[in-house]
């Protein structure tokens, strides 16, 4: 049995996405970040700091999404979404997983600031404006780096779920039309079944209240 502990929308949908492109079975169970369900006793067992995803796989609790994809990918071989150890390739696949996750801890913190913060706190417009330009700094590297239609020059791997994540969320904080080959390459993974079949069963997000959060004035 395969439990994926996901929130709508967060870091949890790139597991959701690879466990629909491995086609495998698995149960969904449902959080999200406002309503306190991930500060439950049972939920902290699981994720002793209250983070999505947890993956229980095989009797075994997994969290961080980089580690989960990883492990899925070599546990289940055959779909080729991983180049194994010594392929030229390798290098590149490891490089883009953590890349993913500068992308996704610019966005927390985004998020943090001008999504999660009560008044009577407010954002610093200086944090948030050297942060924007900071996400703004790898989508423009990733730009100018994408030369085939996946990040990979052999074709599609799981290092393209772990970016297009956060490429998609980046969409709340800067003009996504300023990277054209980034959005024909979204255009290109938004069109896959997996893709499909994952955001069909992603759920409603309660995270962001706005299409658009520009930075605020100094
Ligand atoms: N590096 C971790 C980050 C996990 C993480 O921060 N997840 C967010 C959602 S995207 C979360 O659970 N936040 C809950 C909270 O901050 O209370 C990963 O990639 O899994």
């Amino acid at each position: 049995m395969i439990i994926l502990h996901h929130v709508p929308l967060a870091r949890s949908l790139r597991v959701l996405w690879l466990l629909e492109e491995l086609g495998l079975d698995y149960e969904l169970r449902y959080y999200s970040i406002r309503d306190g369900s991930m500060r439950s006793p049972e939920f902290l067992a699981l994720s002793p700091a209250g983070r999505v995803p947890v993956l229980e796989h095989e009797g075994a609790v997994w969290v961080e999404s980089a580690a989960i994809v990883q492990m899925l990918c070599e546990t289940y071989p055959d779909a080729g979404l991983m180049p194994p150890p010594g392929h030229p390739e390798r290098a590149r696949f490891m490089e883009m997983l953590s890349l993913s996750e500068t992308v996704g801890c610019l966005l927390e913190n985004l998020n943090l600031n001008q999504v999660f913060l009560r008044p009577p706190a407010r954002p610093s417009p200086t944090v948030v404006k050297l942060l924007n330009a900071r996400l703004r700094a790898v989508l423009a590297a990733m730009e100018a780096r994408l030369e085939g239609d996946h990040l990979l020059a052999s074709g599609f791997s799981a290092a393209d779920i772990m970016f297009v994540y956060g490429f998609e969320l980046a969409r709340y904080y800067v003009d996504l039309d300023a990277y054209p080959r980034l959005m024909a390459y979204w255009d290109r993974l938004r069109a896959r079944p997996g893709y499909q079949r994952a955001k069909a069963r992603d759920g409603e997000q309660d995270i962001y209240a706005q299409a658009f959060y520009p930075v605020p004035e100094e």
